[in-house]
């Protein structure tokens, strides 16, 4: 990790990009990794926009644990290295495509979320609103598929498949990775577009990309230098 550390130290404009990996460590499972939800028969459906507006009930039983039971799962060791960052002044901002508001709970302040987040759920029919806390307490409660008045089912305001990403978070997310010198790509397969495209914006404009994860990615050739390990990468940065 030298090499990575010694770019830190010396890169004027430093942004992070955060995938689904990094919150393995927190017990979260992930999609594509070699314990992720896509294991499971029909995962692919329980984000999918068409699939919600046919059988909401897919995406309440799908994410009891993983969005609903987000409560009690802390920020791990990646969230908070990068709290660290921020307080050592190197961290400009951090682009996460993960659902689970750990990076806010870590304590980090510039946090664009390209995939949205449960913080607020509309009703699909009429538009209105219901918090994480009050389709937690419908859910508590029993219900299945929580529901407005009117009878439309609540949609959390996280990007599902079939969807186009929030506007001000992607337009922040670009120009954040424009400006950087140096990328962190953390625990993302880099495979859902358009967020995985935002890494190139990087090099295009001159930066250096580092990427850190298990498995292999697209960008991995690209890279100045790649690692496998989120757990040493964590240590290494924490150690600074
Ligand atoms: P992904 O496609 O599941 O990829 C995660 C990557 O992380 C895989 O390539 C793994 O190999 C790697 N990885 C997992 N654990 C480790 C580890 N301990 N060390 C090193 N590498 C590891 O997830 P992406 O984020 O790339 O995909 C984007 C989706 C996933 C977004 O839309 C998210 O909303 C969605 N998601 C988010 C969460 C969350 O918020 N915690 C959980 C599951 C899925």
């Amino acid at each position: 990790m030298k090499k990575l550390i010694e770019a830190l130290k010396s890169s004027s404009c430093t942004v992070a990009m955060t995938g689904a990996g990094i919150s393995t460590l927190c017990g979260i499972p992930d999609f594509r990794g070699p314990q992720g939800l896509y294991k499971q028969p029909d995962a692919e459906r329980i984000f999918d926009i068409d699939w919600f507006d046919r059988d909401p009930s897919i995406y309440y039983r799908g994410t009891r644990e993983l969005v609903y039971g987000m409560r009690k799962f802390k920020p791990g060791p990646v969230h908070l290295a990068l709290k660290h960052l921020e307080d050592l002044g190197i961290l400009d901002g951090i682009i996460t495509q993960n659902i689970d508001m750990l990076h806010q709970k870590a304590g980090s302040s510039n946090v664009w979320e390209v995939h949205g987040s449960g913080l607020l759920h509309h009703c699909r029919r009429c538009g209105s609103r219901k918090t994480f806390d009050e389709i937690c307490a419908m859910l508590d409660a029993g219900t299945e598929v929580p529901r407005c008045k009117c009878g439309g089912a609540y949609k959390p305001d996280i990007t599902f498949f079939g969807e186009a990403l929030p506007e001000q978070a992607f337009a922040a997310s670009q120009e954040l990775a424009i400006r950087a010198k140096t990328l962190l790509v953390l625990g993302t397969s880099l495979t859902v577009y358009p967020a995985a495209g935002l890494p190139r914006l990087t090099l295009q404009a001159g930066g250096k990309v580092f990427i850190v994860n298990g498995q292999p990615t697209a960008l991995d050739d690209l890279a100045a230098a790649r690692y496998d390990d989120l757990q040493t990468f964590a240590d290494a940065v924490l150690a600074m």
